[in-house]
């Protein structure tokens, strides 16, 4: 977005191609075409002439209840929301499609999974877990990634989370799970946060929570993106092929972008100063046509080995380390168009764990079995009726017919009289299929059961540490420290004593006796004497794929850089680095001190995309500085910059300096290191800031940076 001087031809235009910066803002408008032109009516189509005045005897007299246009509009208005939902309430959402890359006809008789050339349409919606609609994005918790696959034999949802356990073992506690993460009741504090006294409390006496409270508590729990976090379908589940025989499976869901987190601090940061970070660049990578892509995985368990695990295959605690079973990666989804409505599509989609097409199938998992009557209840409510499934985002796109008839908001006219089956006066259609290798009907897979009426756990759900002290043993010593950073600041902010000493006694000292006592030491409580539960012989001491360093994608596309400028800065830093970004699938974004054009070192002007205060360094990946003695000197000068290149100092990221802007990092008293680089043009360092870029965060600096204050 550059701009000449002044209009005359002598002064030089830059025309900086920035990639994706405000590229599309045309498009934006797209929805308003299909109005455009057309008159203002009411609800039945009545022209109206004054959108303006209420009808009212005399023009300072009292308003008329024969205001039919003013009641509906009022009205309308006044039923604007329907009830949020009772968690994940906070969510964002794209379409797009999915592609297998090979036929699964061995493992399932989906035809979806099975036909390389179709292009399956999905929507996805990601969410926050405890927050409101309107919480923060960046906020510690589990994030839900739920898809909705509308296949030609009906729509398959795959309602997962991006952490592949859960904190209970059975459905019947997720009320009480959910009340305890909630805001408290009296006084409805803290919003999107778990680290308060109700939910240490629960979880402290809930041993099988341990394991995702640990993920909860890692970096997982404050994914930079949501094109940054992996996706699970946590429950295992059954694919089932042409000739009936069964697997079992779990689903895997892995970004193309890598996966990759937030720090604590910045985390914190954003919620305030961009409570929509998540949605807000979901949408952006969209419309400038960077789509966020992810690879569907599998991990396929034959029938026989159901028993081979130390770990019970249907306890939802636990996960199938993927030394154990590889994760066979199948196709891929690409998500390249925004809604266009947010509440007609996000608020309105209704996911369910229980749509499912043939070939796919549930196993006995108690918390998925207990989904399966959750979801259409609640939906029941939300949209106000059984019609849900006619909404048009959640309408399948393959026909269906039946002799559902009737209830509130009733869309389909159904024609003909026989709304029963069997009849003969419509011929008895709607028929039903009979199950058959390709578009067949489904058949629920004739597992065998017996079985006594009872209340009990199984005694195979009944080991809560071992996967937690797995998934601690997997961590780099960067991912041990945030952890142990996390739990500190939760427990820290839990009022009553005895539950942060029994989260410390009992469950963290049966993970790890050195977590354990560095959170005990942070919470001046003594260290614990050692675990209260002998600790069971395991397959694996550790699961290197489940360690977030071991998942970056080794390139930096759809990463961003905020390009610091001021009066003077140099031209050719500017140009040449934003080819090298574009080139490698990142963006940048000009900062200035403020909105106003800046002179660059040729005489031309640049208008930055945003101000330091407007963009600040934590909505970027690395920040680059050109060269220019005018520039170096105003940003030295300019407290704002020098706390953006602090912060992002602080928060680990890579920093660029050209020439005269090396004097801001001797200002700032900052050591070089692998990502603080110094030359004296963008040509000579470029190499090296996609190389530090890539390793997303510069972890070795971590322990100096935490001197630094926030
Ligand atoms: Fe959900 N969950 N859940 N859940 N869940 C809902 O459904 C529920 C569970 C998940 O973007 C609700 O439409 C019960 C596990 C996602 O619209 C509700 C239990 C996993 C979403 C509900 C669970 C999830 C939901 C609220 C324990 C990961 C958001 C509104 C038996 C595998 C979907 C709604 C969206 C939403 C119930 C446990 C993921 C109340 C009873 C485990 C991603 O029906």
């Amino acid at each position: 977005m550059s701009e000449k001087n002044s209009p005359s031809e002598a002064a030089g235009t830059h025309t900086l191609d920035r990639g994706n910066s405000n590229a599309k803002l045309d498009q934006l408008e797209r929805w308003r075409e299909d109005a455009t032109g057309e008159a203002l009516t009411s609800n039945t189509g009545v022209k109206v002439a004054d959108n303006q005045n209420t009808l009212k005897a005399g023009e300072r007299g009292p308003s008329l209840l024969e205001d039919f246009l003013m009641r509906e509009k009022i009205t309308h208005f006044d039923h604007e929301r329907i009830p949020e939902r009772v968690v994940h309430a906070r969510g964002s959402a794209a379409h797009g499609y999915f592609q297998v890359y090979e036929p699964l006809a061995e493992l399932t008789c989906a035809d979806f999974l099975n036909h390389p050339e179709k292009k399956t349409p999905v929507f996805v919606r990601f969410s926050t877990v405890q927050g409101p609609r309107g919480s923060a994005d960046t906020v510690r918790d589990v994030r839900g990634f739920a898809t909705k696959f509308y296949t030609d034999e009906g729509n398959f949802d795959l309602v997962g989370n991006n952490m592949p356990v859960f904190f209970i073992q059975d459905a019947i506690k997720f009320p009480d799970f959910v009340h305890a993460v909630k805001p408290e009741p009296h006084n409805e504090i803290p919003t999107g946060q778990s680290a308060h006294d109700t939910f240490w409390d629960f979880v402290s006496l809930q041993p099988e929570s341990a394991h995702m409270v640990l993920w909860a508590m890692s970096d997982r729990g404050i994914p930079v993106a949501y094109r940054a976090m992996q996706g699970f379908g946590v429950h295992t589940f059954r694919l089932v092929n042409a000739a009936g025989r069964s697997v079992f499976v779990k689903f895997h869901w892995r970004p193309v972008s890598g996966v990759y987190s937030l720090v604590w601090d910045e985390a914190q940061k954003l919620a305030g100063k961009d409570p929509d970070f998540n949605r807000r660049q979901l949408w952006e990578d969209i419309e400038s046509g960077d789509y966020p892509e992810w690879e569907l995985g599998l991990q396929v368990i034959p029938e026989e080995d159901e028993h081979k695990f130390d770990f019970d295959l249907l306890d939802p605690t636990k996960l199938v380390p993927e030394e154990l079973v590889p994760v066979r990666v199948v196709g891929k989804m690409v998500l390249n168009r925004n809604p266009d409505n947010f509440f007609a599509e996000t608020e309105q989609a209704a996911f369910h764990i229980g749509h499912v097409v043939p070939g796919i199938d549930f196993s006995n998992d108690p918390l998925l079995q207990g989904r399966l009557f959750s979801y259409t209840d609640t939906q029941l409510l939300r949209l106000g009726g059984p019609n849900f499934n006619e909404i048009p985002i959640n309408r399948p796109l393959c026909p269906f017919h039946n002799n559902n008839r009737d209830a509130p908001h009733r869309q389909t006219i159904n024609k003909g009289r026989a709304a029963y089956e069997p009849n003969s006066i419509d011929g008895g259609w709607p028929k039903e299929t009979p199950p058959a290798a390709s578009g067949g009907g489904f058949v629920s897979y004739p597992e065998p059961m017996s079985g006594v009426k009872l209340r009990k756990r199984a005694d195979s759900f009944g080991d809560h540490f071992s996967q937690a002290r797995l998934f601690w043993n997997s961590m780099a010593p960067h991912e041990k420290e945030h952890i142990i950073a996390a739990y500190s600041f939760e427990l820290g902010k839990v009022e009553r004593r005895e539950i942060r000493e029994r989260q410390v006694n009992q469950i963290l000292a049966n993970i790890d006796p050195l977590l354990a006592t560095r959170v005990a030491q942070n919470l001046g409580l003594p260290a614990p004497a050692g675990g209260t539960v002998a600790p069971l012989q395991t397959a694996l001491e550790k699961s290197p794929a489940l360690s977030q360093a071991n998942l970056l994608s080794g390139n930096i596309r759809s990463r961003k850089v905020a390009i610091l400028v001021a009066d003077g800065a140099n031209v050719d830093d500017i140009s040449h680095i934003i080819g090298v970004l574009n080139s490698e699938g990142a963006t940048a974004k000009v900062i200035g001190p403020s909105s106003a054009p800046v002179k660059t070192s040729d005489g031309n002007t640049l208008v930055p995309d945003a101000t330091l205060e407007g963009l600040p360094s934590i909505a970027f990946d690395a920040v680059f500085v050109p060269a220019g003695a005018e520039a170096a000197k105003a940003l030295l000068a300019n407290g704002a910059a020098l706390h953006y290149l602090l912060e992002a100092y602080k928060h680990l990221k890579a920093i660029a300096l050209c020439g005269e802007a090396a004097d801001l990092r001797a200002q700032l008293h900052l050591e070089a290191d692998e990502g603080l680089l110094n030359a004296a043009k963008a040509e000579d360092l470029c190499a090296d800031l996609v190389k530090a870029m890539a390793q997303h965060r510069v972890w070795a600096r971590e322990p100096k940076a935490k001197a630094i204050p926030a």
